[in-house]
């Protein structure tokens, strides 16, 4: 247990040095703090530092995935495909943490293991997996929704004989599958951005699918000039359309007609305009597709015709095609040549939905019907999402009140950023915000503004601590569970509601309500004086 320090050592601790934790740094510095960020990788770049497996990529045009709070930043970087590669993504983040001088403030390759708070002092000591200790006034979790990969749990993984990769934590050397037979478990975005490139090396690749996800075409390619010169002609604008729009992302092209305002042949059209567009478009088509049940299956039977016209043998397709949820209600997968691999001879697709997985064996697997010999193993199996790399912290508020207790029933917060019996502590895209189901940069820079604000207004007035109540985290959560019963998300077992981990408490986590409202409501707050939340003055026990 960390000793508390009776004096901050430090006004902030950040942790974690992704988009969210270098921003933060940035911001905090501005104000005149002094800020120690902990990272347990060896580098900047958060998930574009973990996630390197092949044909990994952002699916929102590069343009719109990127810090908007510097023009100068904006001005010199130039992306150079409608989706940046991660490696791109990595250089990028490299060159923000160089060109704001931020790595003299971030201690790489330490995983802050515990962060105990104290009453008396109204600090946050926090303590590393290297022995140290710090305190501070604020911390701040900038620790990532998909940073933690869920762990392979199959019965005699330990035997197996080859090599065994994880998307989430892929080796930074890469790796060579030429000539191998490779199995890949997992269909969700990860395994639908690298089956494509593992099947043009592999000898033979085996895709064990437990759920067929929907996948749209990228169409992917070198950035169009017309772009960058439209974007640099209207950038303010559409950051600002980007900030007050649904999901943070302005070429979707959201519209507000409804799937049967139209004729047949029209919703027909439509779909196949924005397929031709590429990514996230098509998800937008329509204004009911999330809420609307019969408007939504005409998107599952468009996708459905797609595949079976892209895959040639029937059989294949049949497994291809998503069933028994709604489009959409898993996150949407953007793909380049995706369903288009299961034409290979070289790629068989092997449904463990009504076969599972019994066990890995010395040389494959075997299921409940067959064996597969293959000579490495990748698991495209995700991520314990959202709440995952909080619990694996010691968090401790007011009476020394473990976060992970408080959040056994599911994640309980005021707005996405704090958790009454927390004061000081806020998380950037936490449970109960657009997080997760925005462009993740528009969030993140929401959410680190208002965090810079609210402590420049603390600090202003003298305030040692600033803590949501219960009853306005009360409200907040049972608007956020209201608001996504109103639509289909419910009805898919996904990693929004942490079905995808065993013994997880089935909670809807992300905020459906849009990150235009979202903002409204933050801003909102802050304009009252910090409404739903208690501020304790300097030289008071918080
Ligand atoms: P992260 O980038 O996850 O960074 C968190 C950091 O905290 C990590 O480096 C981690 O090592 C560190 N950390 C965690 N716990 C500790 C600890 N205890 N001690 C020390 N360090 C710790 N979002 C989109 O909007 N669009 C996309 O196209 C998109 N593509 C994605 C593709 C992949 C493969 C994945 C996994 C996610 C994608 N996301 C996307 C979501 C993505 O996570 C966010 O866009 C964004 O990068 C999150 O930034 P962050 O800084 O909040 O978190
Ligand atoms: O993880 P996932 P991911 N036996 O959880 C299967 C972002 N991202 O890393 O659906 C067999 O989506 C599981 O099956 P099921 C994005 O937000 C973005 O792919 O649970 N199968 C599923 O098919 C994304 O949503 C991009 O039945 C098992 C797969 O593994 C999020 O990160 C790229 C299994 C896991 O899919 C996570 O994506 C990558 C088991 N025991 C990631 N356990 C972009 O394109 C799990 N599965 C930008």
């Amino acid at each position: 247990m960390p000793q508390a320090a009776s004096k901050a050592e430090c006004d902030v601790v950040i942790v974690g040095a992704g988009f969210s934790g270098l921003y933060l740094l940035h911001r905090m510095r501005e104000l005149g703090l002094s800020a120690r960020v902990f990272e347990a990788g060896d580098g900047v770049g958060g998930t574009w530092y973990w996630n390197r497996y092949p044909g990994a990529r952002v699916d929102i045009e590069s343009q719109e995935y990127s810090y908007s709070f510097s023009d100068e930043l904006q001005d010199e970087w130039r992306w150079t495909e409608r989706y940046a590669a991660q490696p791109e993504l990595l250089k990028y983040l490299n060159h923000v943490a160089d060109r704001f001088d931020l790595r003299r403030d971030i201690q790489f390759d330490t995983r802050v293991t515990a962060a105990h708070f104290d009453e008396a002092s109204s600090t946050w000591t926090v303590a590393t997996d290297r022995g140290e200790t710090v305190s501070a006034r604020y911390c701040i979790m900038a620790t990532g929704c998909l940073s933690l990969p869920n762990e392979p749990q199959f019965p005699g993984l330990e035997t197996f004989q080859g090599p065994t990769y994880h998307t989430g934590r892929w080796p930074h050397e890469g790796v060579d599958f030429t000539g191998k037979r490779v199995g890949v478990i997992g269909t969700g975005s990860s395994a639908i951005q690298s089956i494509p490139q593992i099947a043009k090396q592999a000898e033979h690749l085996y895709v064990f699918q437990r759920t067929p996800n929907f996948s749209v075409p990228a169409h992917n390619g070198p950035i169009d000039e017309a772009v960058i010169a439209d974007w640099k002609a209207n950038r303010a604008e559409y950051r600002q359309q980007a900030r007050m729009s649904g999901a943070g992302i302005v070429a979707v092209g959201a519209t507000e007609t409804l799937a049967f305002d139209v004729s047949d042949e029209e919703r027909r059209r439509i779909f196949e305009e924005r397929w031709g567009k590429g990514g996230f478009a098509i998800g937008a088509a329509f204004a009911d597709l999330a809420i609307d049940r019969k408007a939504n299956d005409t998107a599952v039977e468009f996708v459905a015709e797609k595949i079976r016209g892209i895959v040639k043998d029937p059989e294949v397709a049949e497994k291809l095609v998503p069933k028994g949820y709604p489009f959409g209600t898993k996150r949407l997968c953007v793909d380049t040549g995706y369903y288009e691999t299961f034409n290979r001879d070289n790629v068989t697709l092997v449904d463990v939905s009504n076969a599972p997985i019994e066990a890995i064996t010395p040389t494959g697997l075997r299921t409940a019907d067959g064996e597969y010999a293959f000579d490495a193993l990748v698991f495209a199996i995700g991520f314990d999402a959202m709440t995952g790399a909080l619990g694996r912290i010691d968090i401790r508020g007011r009476g020394g009140k473990a976060l992970k207790d408080k959040w056994a029933d599911g994640p309980k917060t005021y707005l996405g950023l704090m958790s009454a019996g927390f004061p000081n502590l806020f998380m950037v895209t936490g449970p109960g915000s657009p997080s997760v189901l925005s462009n993740m940069v528009v969030s993140i820079e929401q959410h680190v503004d208002w965090i810079t604000d609210c402590i420049a207004h603390l600090g202003g007035r003298q305030v040692a601590a600033i803590e949501a109540t219960p009853e306005a985290e009360e409200a907040w959560v049972a608007h956020v569970n209201e608001v996504a019963d109103m639509t289909l998300y419910p009805l898919a077992s996904s990693w929004y509601l942490g079905a995808n981990i065993p013994g997880k408490p089935r909670v809807f986590m992300p905020y459906v309500g849009g990150v235009g409202l979202y903002r409204e409501k933050c801003d909102q707050v802050a304009a009252d004086g910090y409404e739903g939340f208690r501020l304790t003055p300097a030289g008071q026990a918080a």
